[in-house]
């Protein structure tokens, strides 16, 4: 595969599965196995579920906020999906169904967004790291350990999850430059929902594609369609493979939407057209790959009866976890600051100590 190739600066994207679930033609990439695509329609359908109820739990005060990726369960759950157990994965706020596919249990995945001071997992043990709210840090952070990686002579990858706004930052263009000299084995998937919280896609970037942004690094880059869960995967697939062999990293530019507010606490109706919604409705991740599915009998009623209560069963467990009240330690965001506490530090220590035994 040459960087050629792989730059289709104004390209349409590629559709590998298209609105209406009818197979697209594409000389770029190759659409995956039948079981690949039963896994993803399954682990969307979950996903969904999974984000429906956690948008509920902010409704009960469970959560302090949650961000929706439902209409953007393409990109999650093929990101998920796509790595190895060696991998490494990246997440911002957004990609809680992205941990949840990757077979994260609902309350490590919540516990942040509860409201705790740490992220709920072990990030080494999961090859997952914290769910990143300041935009863009987690490029450099995946780009220093797939070096490092490199440097140890593994072959794990790196795959770091970005929006489109977060593009804007520096951070995001040291995290392409860097990947593109060192060759760092990383694969950035860009979800580009068209929106940052309010800012449209056309005030934040002059640019033809945000896939100009990797290629102004050396970095070769695709446009997929991001409702398309078989292109999305091919796309990612392929970059991961051209990661572990050792030929650097990949910019993956996915064309999505986010369905929901920002977060519960967004009013997206003062931003964007209601039309404009209703026509991303008719072109969602499910649907679509349900008809491809159906149509080559590889899913029936019965599968979809099945999956819908184990659907129902992962929601019904996040509503146990996140409703039961968990014992709060509030000296225990002190503990793992400094090997030794510095004299200061011990103080506000003592200080919450003697605060929290009066309320
Ligand atoms: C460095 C930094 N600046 C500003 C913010 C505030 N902020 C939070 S989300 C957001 C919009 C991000 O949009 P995008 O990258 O497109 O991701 P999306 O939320 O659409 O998934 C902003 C500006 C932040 N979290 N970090």
């Amino acid at each position: 595969m040459t960087t050629e190739n792989l730059l289709p600066p104004t390209g349409r994207p590629i559709t590998l599965i298209d609105a209406d679930g009818h197979a697209a033609d594409s000389d770029q990439l190759k659409l995956p196995d039948e079981q690949v695509l039963v896994g993803l329609f399954e682990a969307m359908v979950i996903g969904r579920r999974f984000d429906q109820q956690a948008t509920a739990l902010t409704k009960q005060g469970r959560l302090a906020v949650y961000p929706s990726s439902r209409g953007q369960e393409a990109c999650q759950v093929a990101a998920a999906r796509v790595l190895r157990a060696e991998d490494w994965l990246f997440p911002t706020y957004r990609d809680s169904v992205a941990l949840v596919s990757r077979g994260l249990p609902p309350l490590e995945v919540l516990t942040l967004l509860a409201g705790d001071w740490h992220c709920g997992y072990d990030p080494i043990e999961r090859r997952t790291a914290p769910q990143c709210t300041p935009l863009a840090t987690n490029g450099l952070h995946a780009v220093g350990v797939g070096h490092a990686a490199r440097l140890r002579g593994e072959d794990s990858v790196c795959l770091v999850l970005t929006g489109d706004g977060a593009t804007s930052e520096g951070d995001a263009h040291e995290a392409l430059n860097f990947a593109g000299v060192w060759k760092a084995p990383v694969v950035f998937l860009i979800q580009n929902n068209g929106y940052a919280i309010s800012v449209p896609l056309a005030k934040q970037t002059a640019a033809a594609s945000l896939a100009y942004k990797g290629i102004g690094c050396g970095v070769p880059s695709m446009i997929v369609d991001g409702n398309d869960a078989a292109a999305v995967y091919a796309a990612l697939e392929l970059a991961r493979d051209r990661a572990a062999a050792g030929e650097g990293p990949t910019l993956v530019e996915a064309i999505t939407y986010r369905m929901e507010a920002h977060t519960n606490a967004d009013d997206a109706s003062r931003y964007r057209e209601q039309s404009e919604v209703d026509a991303w409705r008719r072109r969602d991740p499910i649907d679509r790959l349900r008809i491809y599915l159906s149509d080559r009998g590889l899913l029936d009623d019965t599968a979809e009866r099945e999956l819908a209560e184990a659907a129902e069963q992962l929601a019904a467990q996040t509503r146990s976890a996140l409703n039961a009240d968990r014992p709060i330690d509030p000296a225990a965001m002190f503990d793992h600051v400094y090997g030794t506490p510095r004299a200061a530090l011990r103080a506000q220590r003592a200080m919450v100590l003697e605060e929290s035994k009066q309320s």
